[in-house]
């Protein structure tokens, strides 16, 4: 008989996860922490069931069908098995709304994103739209627009799945993808003063949403970014017909294929201004800074999800005459990964924290600048690391790792989209000095020698990185250009830095209370890699690298 490899099992993903609660023991009040074990529970006990009933079906994808037989434009998406499911897992799990609800306090996001970690692999990126409805009903309630807030909050922050709605994010055009100020959607007012949508929108997450914000220029304004305009808009009328909404086609994506990403045309679609008829991008910002937490979230929850395959694997899978977990090379590497993931988990959970202060009244300006700085700095690093960590466990469980009905492949393909969406590394990297210069590098530098003070020391050489950081960026404050191209080993030196001011914190705590080391341990392989990713002065190499097509 031929051998047999056993697969790599996934047990309860909330029991079996060490880091996430022990930060939720560290973090939060014990009625808090008690109130919560029951739904993450049963949240970890799905993630392993879906994971196992995924690899014993057949995948399935959305579908689009544009037309009756009768020739009826209908547009009719068809969404997978999973997704039909999401949205009564949603309204049971408060994936949305426990993040608003009172009965936590300032831990209300604390509960909710973890809730999303356990949650997100399992949903077939479900959470995408959770994300936009999440930054919807955050958006209208900084606007303070009574009717809309009425109207849509109930609906998007709901535990009933039947009143339970989606919202979509429309600002992606051909033009403007990144640079949003190119939006070319016009906004128009018919005769009877009625808002109306003209236009296309090139990337629609949620256009099987029963809302959506849309960014539009009013007809008259001029050109750039301050002149759009913030719209709400319902996708269907009250018959359930398209509001002047054509969906062009799905898009035929690397990764998360089963999230019905469209193209579409808005055709006068009936459209609220949600505040001023200008300044829309201000107005949507609470949208963007939700959905990059997510975002975060998310990629952590796809790092441990590869690692608690490939460390599985590493026990079940025999070579030279050991398991893989005992081979000196390959235990490293795990355990580097491991350790990169531990740092990650502690900024990612420290910024849904600080948000929930700051959303709860209970924050100081400093945590407010804090907040806005750690919130893309947090979004770009765990991206580009997800992408990393999967290709790493691709790697780990060999040729194995390259065929599709593992599961392992989908992981890395998925992982892909965090570095992209909601804004590219680099774009997020320019957003992260927009933050610096207001305050962001002040707020930092204090929270950071506060956090090592409380680690009870810096063994290494944390706030030295930090320092550098914050010299090179002063140093470079009025270069523009130099600055802009060193953005990116900046922040990466500040996530860093600040991931390991906060695990120095975490491990001390563990060592403390109950004797843990692997915190400490995951403290020193994390820094032994370097917590610096500043960039030397490369501007002049790069523009001559630039003209490389020339023989
Ligand atoms: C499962 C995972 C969950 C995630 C799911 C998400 C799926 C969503 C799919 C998508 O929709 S992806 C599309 C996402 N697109 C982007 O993220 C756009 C990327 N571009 C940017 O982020 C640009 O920085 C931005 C368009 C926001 C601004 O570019 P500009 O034209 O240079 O604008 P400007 O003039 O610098 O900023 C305009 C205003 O917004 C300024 O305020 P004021 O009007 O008061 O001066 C900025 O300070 C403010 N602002 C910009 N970014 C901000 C912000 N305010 C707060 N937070 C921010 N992040």
């Amino acid at each position: 008989m031929d051998f047999i490899q056993t697969a790599p099992q996934l047990g309860n993903q909330f029991r079996d996860d060490r880091v996430l609660r022990a930060f939720l023991d560290h973090a939060l009040p014990s009625s808090v922490r008690a109130a919560i074990e029951s739904d993450l529970d049963a949240l970890g006990a799905h993630a392993a069931q879906a994971w196992h009933e995924a690899r014993e079906r057949t995948p399935s994808e959305p579908l689009l069908t544009q037309w009756d037989a009768w020739g009826t434009r209908i547009d009719r998406i068809e969404t997978t098995p999973v997704w039909q499911h999401g949205a009564a897992l949603a309204a049971r799990f408060g994936l949305v709304a426990a993040g608003h609800e009172p009965a936590h306090g300032e831990h209300a996001r604390t509960d909710q994103f973890a809730r999303v970690y356990l949650h997100h692999v399992a949903s077939e990126f479900h959470t995408c739209p959770l994300a936009m409805s999440d930054g919807a009903a955050t958006a209208l309630k900084a606007s303070g627009n009574r009717a809309l807030i009425e109207r849509a909050l109930p609906h998007l922050l709901s535990r009933d799945a039947a009143s339970l709605w989606l919202s979509g994010q429309w600002m992606t055009e051909t033009a403007g993808g990144s640079d949003v100020g190119r939006t070319g959607t016009r906004a128009r007012r018919d005769g009877d003063g009625q808002w109306r949508l003209y236009g296309r929108k090139w990337f629609t997450s949620a256009v099987v949403g029963e809302m959506a914000l849309a960014l539009a220029r009013p007809d008259g304004a001029h050109d750039g970014t301050d002149a759009l305009a913030l719209f709400y808009l319902e996708t269907r009328d009250a018959a359930g017909r398209w509001n002047g909404i054509r969906v062009d086609r799905l898009k035929d994506k690397l990764g998360t294929r089963e999230l019905p990403t469209a193209e579409i045309h808005l055709d006068g679609a009936r459209a609220e201004l949600v505040g001023e008829a200008a300044h829309g991008v201000r107005l949507i910002a609470p949208v963007l800074n939700i959905t990059r937490t997510w975002n975060a979230v998310c990629a952590l929850a796809t790092m441990r999800r590869c690692l608690a395959l490939a460390f599985d694997y590493a026990r079940r899978r025999q070579a030279f005459g050991r398991a893989l977990l005992e081979q000196p090379l390959h235990r490293a590497t795990l355990a580097a990964l491991q350790a990169e993931f531990e740092a990650a988990f502690q900024l990612v959970f420290f910024v849904t924290g600080l948000l929930g202060r700051v959303e709860a009244g209970a924050a100081a300006a400093d945590e407010k600048a804090l907040l806005r700085v750690l919130t893309p700095l947090a979004k770009l690093w765990t991206g580009k690391l997800a992408v990393r960590i999967a290709s790493e466990t691709c790697e780990a469980f060999g040729g194995a790792g390259y065929i599709e009905d593992t599961g392992i492949p989908q992981l890395l393909r998925d992982a892909q989209v965090y570095p992209i969406w909601e804004g590219t590394t680099n774009v997020l990297a320019l957003d992260v000095l927009r933050a610096l210069g207001t305050n962001g590098i002040d707020a930092l530098a204090r929270a950071a020698a506060a956090l090592l003070a409380e680690a009870g020391g810096d063994r290494y050489g944390i706030g030295a990185a930090l320092a550098a950081a914050r010299d090179w960026f002063a140093a470079h404050a009025v270069q523009r250009d130099a600055l802009e191209a060193g953005a990116r080993g900046l922040a990466l030196t500040l996530a860093r830095g600040f991931a390991a001011t906060l695990l120095a914190r975490h491990a001390a705590w563990a060592a403390r209370t109950r004797g843990d080391a692997r915190p400490s341990a995951a403290l020193a392989l994390f820094a032994a890699h370097g917590l610096s990713r500043l960039a030397p002065p490369t501007m002049d190499a790069a523009a001559v690298l630039a003209d490389n097509c020339a023989p």
